[in-house]
């Protein structure tokens, strides 16, 4: 019996894959030449990126991370349905170890109370597939909120006025420079392509040009099969959806509520990216 144990030992091996992840809360912006909110992210490296990490492991994996806090403002860290860290004070490093069982798309982000809508909101996926994959996490930006959040001053919880809305960090057109989210494949390919809601508002994702299959959807599990062009996304929603395109072409996808593909008050910006579909 000894032996079977050993044999299945080595080859159940490479489903317990063991990862250390160092994640920095840093503060940056979302700049353009007429606007400059800051905007605070979780980033691999210890400055800011533009937009949050997209982290991605296999199913079975077991993960240690290591989270800085480089605010000056205690912070948390939290993976939907898995768990996090409560408490990371400002220039504190903690760390917590956890096991990715379940296949899906997941919302990470700081949970302390409106947090989030400081940019602490980003997207894990768990997946084995080996093909065409593409990242697209959705979130707005209200100045208002985030200065009186980070300085620890008073805001209107009801007043909420983003003026600007990002995928990736980015608004339309540097979105079209974004690697996560520029579509690019051929025709025929299996594409799937994985969208996170971090934002407080619903979101509306359009696509030009296909129609999409949706595998999985966290807070409308009804939506599941459905062929659509169109659906909606509740805050903290995240969607996969899975795309065969049939023929070659360049399209938007684009947020249909459409104060959202604006940036700083101009169009077209924002939430809006594109696919490049070869022949
Ligand atoms: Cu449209």
């Amino acid at each position: 019996m000894r032996w079977l144990i050993c044999i299945l030992t080595f080859f159940v091996m490479p489903a317990w894959a063991q990862q250390s992840v160092e994640l920095f809360i840093v503060e940056g912006g979302v700049t353009n030449s007429n606007y400059d909110i800051p905007y605070f992210n979780f980033n691999t490296r210890d400055q800011f990126d533009s937009s949050n990490a997209v982290l991605r492991f296999q199913p079975g994996e077991e993960v240690t991370f290591y989270l800085t806090n480089r605010t000056d403002f205690t912070c948390a860290f939290h993976v939907e349905g898995h768990g996090g860290i409560e408490r990371i004070a400002a220039n504190e490093t903690e760390e917590w170890t956890v096991i990715f069982d379940q296949p899906g798309t997941y919302l990470y982000e700081d949970p302390t109370q409106d947090h989030r809508a400081l940019g602490l909101g980003g997207m894990l996926v768990v997946s084995e597939f080996n093909r065409p994959e593409f990242y697209a996490v959705l979130t707005e930006h209200d100045e208002e909120w985030i200065e009186a959040i980070a300085d620890g001053g008073s805001y209107d919880r009801r007043a909420y006025n983003p003026e600007a809305f990002t995928i990736n960090g980015m608004g339309f057109p540097r979105t079209l420079k974004d690697t996560l989210s520029f579509i690019e494949a051929n025709v025929g390919d299996t594409i799937r392509v994985h969208m996170t809601n971090a934002g407080y508002m619903h979101h509306f994702p359009h696509w030009h040009g296909y129609h999409v299959t949706i595998l999985e959807a966290s807070m409308h599990p009804n939506y599941i099969g459905w062929v659509k062009d169109s659906y909606g996304m509740a805050p903290g929603e995240s969607v996969t959806v899975q795309l065969v395109p049939d023929k070659p072409g360049m399209f938007p996808v684009h947020n249909h509520n459409l104060v959202t593909t604006t940036i700083g008050g101009n169009y077209p910006g924002g939430m809006m990216m594109h696919m490049h579909i070869h022949e």
